[in-house]
């Protein structure tokens, strides 16, 4: 305990306490300069499900991560908030998160039935596209819902972490990050993932993880550029997609690891991927784009991709040079053990930090 200031209850140096919010920090969201906003929403995950209990395992797992940043001097003081934000549903107020909760699990049910058919050939008959039609509806509400909430800690000058869920719930927090940024400004992505997300809807879902970032650039306004690191999943098509559209660089798992092989240091990597984003910039981290010993749960893993030392010298290089808008961890789904959200954890207190760091 602080013994200089009796009344902090929160000591970040000693054992957290859950209390259902992230790092177990008491603090409101107003003197927080960095809110978490939680979105367990998993409806179109094709390989396996499970990142819809992502958020709540993340915050379990965050009591326990050590708040100091050997890097940045007063770390173990800073403060991150937790999203509470109430929805009225008729008679009762319900959390945002919560709701997004329920609406997962039904969407998720039709989402399998549509996938399986599609998976053994068949046609979708009438129920079924109506189902597909549903499933796009609600998704379109999450992307509305997360859109309104990021919005309103972007007008009071904070900055919004969502903590997902599948890759989609990336879309609403980019629109209301390009839409906060002074007049003239343009927002670049930075995106960290095993797989391009560029396809042009997925087995039917408009609002597919797998097409989040062909979605972000379609149809979102002033998206300058979109820096995509460690992919080394993708179609001939997205590959396609990178090379034709001019706003796309991709730093892919193989060109990285051969610059490196051929004896280019890391740090001159970094300094190229910072180089190709404007001065405002919003990180997309899909857990994925790790190596898959550090996310072994999560829905689609691919073998290579960065170790964490190696993303966060990456997302320390962007925090110094770019002004960080708004940021997300995606596809964290726990497993057996606490082992995935515990990297999720550090990884998004690491997040926190660093976007905050680059706006002092
Ligand atoms: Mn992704």
């Amino acid at each position: 305990m602080n013994s200089y200031k009796e009344d902090i209850e929160f000591d970040a140096s000693g054992v957290g306490v859950a209390n259902g919010r992230y790092f177990g920090m008491p603090f409101s969201n107003d003197e927080c300069p960095v809110v978490l906003v939680s979105v367990p929403w998993d409806a179109t995950v094709s390989y396996s499900a499970g990142t819809a209990e992502g958020p709540e395992a993340i915050i379990n797992a965050s009591v326990q991560v050590d708040l100091y940043d050997e890097k940045i001097p007063d770390s173990d003081s800073f403060k991150i908030g937790t999203d509470e934000t109430l929805i009225d549903m008729g008679e009762e107020r319900v959390k945002a998160s919560e709701y997004i909760h329920a609406l997962s699990a039904e969407a998720r049910e039709k989402a399998c039935k549509i996938i399986s058919c599609l998976a053994e050939g068949k046609e979708l008959g009438k129920s079924l596209r109506d189902a597909q039609t549903e499933v796009n509806q609600s998704s379109e509400a999450v992307n509305y819902l997360v859109e309104q909430i990021c919005s309103g800690y972007l007008s009071h000058g904070k900055i919004p972490g969502v903590v997902g869920g599948e890759h989609s719930i990336t879309f609403g927090a980019v629109k209301a990050a390009a839409a906060s940024l002074p007049e003239g400004q343009k927002l670049g992505v930075l995106q960290f993932d095993a797989h391009a997300d560029l396809r042009n809807a997925y087995e039917g879902f408009e609002h597919s993880h797998a097409s989040i970032m062909f979605n972000i650039l379609s149809k979102i306004k002033d998206i300058g550029h979109l820096t995509q690191v460690g992919i080394r999943d993708f179609c001939a098509d997205e590959h396609d997609t990178v090379n034709r559209e001019g706003r796309v660089s991709a730093f892919t798992d193989c060109a990285i690891e051969e610059a490196l092989a051929e004896g280019e240091t890391w740090k001159s990597v970094c300094q190229r991927i910072v180089d190709t984003l404007p001065d405002y910039v919003y990180i997309s981290f899909d857990i994925d784009g790790l190596d898959p010993s550090l996310c072994p749960n999560t829905g689609t893993p691919v073998p290579g991709g960065l170790s964490f030392q190696k993303a966060v010298y990456l997302l320390r290089m962007v925090s110094s040079q770019r002004k960080i808008v708004g940021f997300d961890l995606c596809e964290v789904a726990p497993g057996e053990n606490e082992w995935d959200a515990n990297v999720g954890a550090r990884l998004i207190h690491k997040l926190a930090l660093l976007a905050a760091q680059s706006r002092k």
